[in-house]
């Protein structure tokens, strides 16, 4: 196997030209866990360390190498450990809002061909919650599929109306799909294709790495019991990234237990692409929907040509993302705050 099979195509190799002459060799980034990092050149997963000008480097915690980036690194130990030079560009990401801090973000993954927002039939389904995910995916260019899994766990007919649901929420292809079932898995072999990398978000229990083993064709991953209410009991725990039967990639994510958004306008308009469609009828350019004369959006509501439940969600999303670009306004300002001082403390220090 060779980095290209890891997904490192023409348009990474374009962006890591002058590697070789530093020494350094192009390499995937398959898990995080505190810190520690374990690339692929290719072969067998090997510990990496992050160089002390990387550390330096990274003003914020979304620089550094997360699951799925292309880095550079330096090779020692006989090729069996490796140091972090730098983080090739992304060309996709997913990221959300840090749990407990109104304005940081989080990395979840990166160079993410397609996500795959894992939604089961009996306990966890929520149009809602798809919405956020979808904004997620939108906001760092990533295409979206929905899976909607347990199948087998579904009486007759109840399932032909779940799917219309949340294809009526997600706007995007939804898939049925069973672990259990023959055949269950028919519907998303043909996305597998040898190099793209997939990842699987959805909340704990809803089958994310009973899934993963089945596409590896093996019980790699460790998978839990649901409670009886259908919860599930957090057994992933860190992100990793895994190489399909197909030749396809796919990284695996802990459940999450929310999801808030780090979107801005565009993610979140690329996102609910229905409202931003209806948006542009509006009679004023900068119309939020809130009651304006002429607001074509209201107008799809009071006709029923748009959902209001969807519409609200909008709603409280773009709250959310307002919210977050003024807090991190006041960060900004903070750290501005911060370096003068440190500049302040500096001049003195040296006399001047
Ligand atoms: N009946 C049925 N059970 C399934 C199916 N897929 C997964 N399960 C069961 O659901 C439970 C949870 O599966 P996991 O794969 O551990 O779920 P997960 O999404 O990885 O959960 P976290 O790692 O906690 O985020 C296990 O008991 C699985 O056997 C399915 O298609 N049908
Ligand atoms: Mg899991
Ligand atoms: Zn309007």
């Amino acid at each position: 196997m060779n980095i290209r099979e890891l997904g490192f195509d023409g348009w990474f190799a374009a962006r890591a030209e002058d590697m070789d002459q530093e020494g350094l060799a192009p390499a995937r980034v398959s898990a995080v866990d505190r810190g520690a990092c374990l690339v692929s050149l290719g072969g067998p997963d090997i510990p990496a360390e992050l160089s002390g000008r990387l550390w330096f480097q990274a003003d914020s915690p979304d620089h550094l190498p997360c699951v799925g980036d292309f880095v550079a690194v330096r090779l020692y130990n006989a090729g069996q450990s490796a140091i972090i030079e730098r983080v090739l560009p992304r060309r996709t990401f997913l990221r959300r809002r840090a749990a407990g801090d109104s304005s940081g973000t989080q990395m979840i993954a990166a160079n993410i061909d397609m996500a795959l927002l894992v939604q089961s039939c009996r306990y966890d389904f929520n149009p809602a919650r798809l919405e956020r995910y979808l904004v997620m995916a939108a906001e760092g260019g990533v295409e979206a599929a929905v899976l909607l899994t347990k199948t087998d766990l579904a009486r007759p007919g109840e399932l032909a109306p779940l799917v219309e649901a949340l294809q009526g929420a997600a706007h995007a292809p939804v898939i049925p799909v069973s672990c259990v079932a023959e055949g269950g898995l028919d519907g998303v072999l043909p996305l597998l294709r040898p190099g793209r990398t997939f990842c699987l978000l959805g909340s704990s229990g809803v089958g994310k790495t009973t899934l993963l083993n089945r596409l590896l064709g093996r019980e790699a991953f460790a998978t839990g019991a649901v409670s009886a209410t259908g919860e599930g009991t957090h057994t992933t725990t860190r992100r990793q990234l895994a190489r399909l039967v197909s030749g396809a990639l796919c990284i695996d994510t802990p459940g999450m237990r929310e999801l808030g958004v780090a979107a801005g306008q565009d993610g979140l308009d690329a996102g609910f692409a229905d409202v931003a469609e209806l948006a542009a009828g509006c009679r004023y350019a900068d119309c939020r929907h809130e009651g304006e004369p002429g607001c074509a959006v209201r107008a799809a509501l009071d006709s029923g040509a748009l959902c209001g439940r969807r519409f609200a969600n909008y709603l409280k999303l773009r709250r959310e993302t307002e919210h977050m670009a003024l807090s991190g306004l006041e960060k900004r300002r903070k750290d501005k705050a911060f370096g003068k001082m440190a500049k302040a403390y500096k001049k003195q220090a040296r006399g001047a």
